[in-house]
């Protein structure tokens, strides 16, 4: 294998010898078991239905399904086709996925049949050529057609600077930017964990994560595929059914929800955690009584690292004790080859425990927005490195705090809100004069969506329909969980709304 090729060769070159090995066993419900071979004929007969489609260079993929192995598989069969990978949230509704549709330009969209009649719509309007549906129980055109093809599929040649996927993240501003992230990315960020987090034989991956976002489709699946290491695959995450798999597996990976949730069965003890190895979290921040009730709990210590889509995994909480211990409320070190600085607002670099913007370079550093040149230079510094937008700074030990953002954005249950986005939806709604949405402390999702919303002159508006209203256009994980009808919104001198304000005032909302 070598770093400057294609990453699909990469995993595909860590499945054991022998293929008839089950690497995917689903759970949760039907249990299904995929062996090494069936992942590896899989993706070749999806690279072959897609390279049959006369696709151009550097064609993007759009993926809008249900969590699934075929979902998996056709991820790996872009990959080894050589095209551009696009996972979207399944739960995206007509606006949301019309952006990324009009602004990505992929050549094929594959989403569940149940959404085909106005998502095809929306993607031959744009231009989109081809179609397919995947459902989560193996039907769907895209696998009838590549059951028309080859099983064997020699790998398209790809060079570490060559786009592998695009994540939309972001829009601080409203728009939402793809974040091109190349096979050199992925592969290297993919190989350092395999080595910092101590994969070896026999390990079992408990996968419960979306895999429409870098966690569950890189950390955790690259993951597990770079060792040859069998999964047992949740379509859904399903707090009681994960701990009776633990005793069978000895990895697990999951956003601080997941955490919560899993404290709050009375299974999850020392016992059903005996055989494990390593429970990583991540994506959003973990609080300290989480990180020490499963350490009281089962006897294991989290391992909290920090990621973002243009830059995947930055640093991590030590694996072996000899290298440190797992200090909760920081996210570790930064990973070997990994740049990660903090620099104050007068653009020097801090001194530890000082408070900066947290920036980082190398080589798992994205190649830019896509088609959004400029934006990506605001991103950069001048002297190359990129901003994450998160707060943070250094403890006396070295191991990275991150204390805020600078970026208006929330996070709930692992998945990104821009206030900005919400706002816009809610703006344009009738009798809607102005509006503004603050995340608050949430026992569950760690921040709850909050809106408060301001009528325009002379008419009344009721929280409720607006709630409704949001539900039938935006994904339900970005609806504010309470809104509320006020009469004007507090602002400074400058005319700014105050944030901090309305996040005090609702501070108890949720009683976390
Ligand atoms: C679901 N809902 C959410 C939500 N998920 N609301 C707020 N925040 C969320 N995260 C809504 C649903 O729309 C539904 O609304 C209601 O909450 C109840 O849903 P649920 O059944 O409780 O949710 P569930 O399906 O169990 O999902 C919860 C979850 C899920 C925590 C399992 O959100 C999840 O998988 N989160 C992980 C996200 C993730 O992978 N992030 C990684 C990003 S990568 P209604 O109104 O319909 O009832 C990244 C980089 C890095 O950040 O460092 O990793
Ligand atoms: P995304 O754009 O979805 O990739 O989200 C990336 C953001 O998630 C980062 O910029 C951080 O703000 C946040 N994040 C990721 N991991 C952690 C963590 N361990 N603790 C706190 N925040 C985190």
């Amino acid at each position: 294998m070598t770093l400057n090729d294609n990453l699909f060769v990469a995993l595909r070159g860590a499945f054991p010898q022998d293929l008839d090995e089950p690497a995917i066993e689903t759970a949760g419900g039907e249990t299904l078991v995929y062996t090494w071979r069936d992942l590896d004929r899989g993706s070749a007969m999806l690279a072959n239905l897609l390279a049959s489609l006369d696709l151009p260079a550097g064609a993007r993929v759009a993926a809008q399904t249900e969590k699934s192995v075929e979902a998996l598989m056709l991820y790996l069969a872009v990959l080894r086709a050589g095209f551009v990978y696009l996972p979207l949230n399944p739960a995206y509704q007509g606006a949301e996925v019309e952006y990324f549709v009009h602004d990505a330009e992929p050549s094929v969209v594959v989403c569940a049949s149940r959404n085909f009649s106005w998502l095809s719509k929306i993607a031959f309007k744009a231009g989109v050529q081809h179609v397919f549906t995947l459902n989560d129980d193996r039907s769907g055109s895209l696998l009838d057609r590549a059951a028309h093809q080859p099983d064997e599929h020699t790998p398209a040649r790809r060079s570490a600077d060559d786009l592998a996927a695009i994540l939309y993240t972001s829009g601080t501003t409203g728009r939402s930017k793809g974040a091109m992230l190349s096979h050199g990315n992925l592969l290297s960020n993919a190989l350092t964990l395999k080595d910092q987090w101590g994969w070896r034989p026999g390990d079992v991956l408990v996968h419960a994560l979306p895999i429409f976002h870098v966690h569950g489709l890189f950390v955790a699946s690259h993951g597990a595929l770079l060792n040859g290491s069998r999964m047992i695959w949740f379509g859904k995450f399903l707090p009681k059914a994960v701990i009776d798999r633990l005793p069978s597996a000895t990895v697990f990976m999951g956003v601080p929800t997941m955490y919560v949730r899993l404290l709050a069965e009375a299974a999850l003890t020392e016992a059903a955690c005996r055989g494990m190895r390593l429970f990583v979290s991540g994506s959003a921040p973990l609080l300290a009584e989480t990180f020490d009730e499963f350490r009281t709990r089962t006897g294991h210590t989290l391992l909290e690292r920090y990621g973002m889509s243009e830059t995947l995994m930055l640093t991590s909480n030590p694996y072996d004790a000899h290298d440190g211990e797992r200090r909760g409320g920081t996210v570790g070190f930064p990973l070997p080859g990994v740049g990660v600085r903090v620099r104050d607002d007068k653009g020097l670099v801090a001194p530890p425990g000082e408070i900066g913007d947290i920036e980082v370079k190398g080589p798992n550093v994205f190649r830019g927005y896509w088609r959004m040149p400029d934006k990506t230079k605001e991103e950069f510094t001048s002297d190359g490195w990129f901003i994450t937008g998160d707060l943070g700074k250094f403890d006396e030990r070295g191991y990275v705090v991150i204390v805020g953002r600078r970026k208006d954005l929330i996070i709930t249950g692992g998945y990104n809100v821009y206030p900005a986005e919400v706002e816009g939806y809610l703006n344009e709604m009738t009798d809607v004069a102005e509006s503004a949405v603050f995340g608050v402390l949430h026992p569950d999702f760690g921040e709850g969506v909050v809106a408060v919303v301001v009528p325009s002159a002379g008419s009344a508006l009721d929280a409720e329909s607006l709630i409704a209203a949001l539900k039938a256009r935006i994904a339900g994980f970005k609806v504010p969980k309470q809104l509320f009808v006020v009469n004007d919104l507090p602002r400074n001198a400058m005319g700014k709304v105050q944030k901090n304000v309305l996040r005090e005032q609702h501070r108890n909302l949720f009683g976390a």
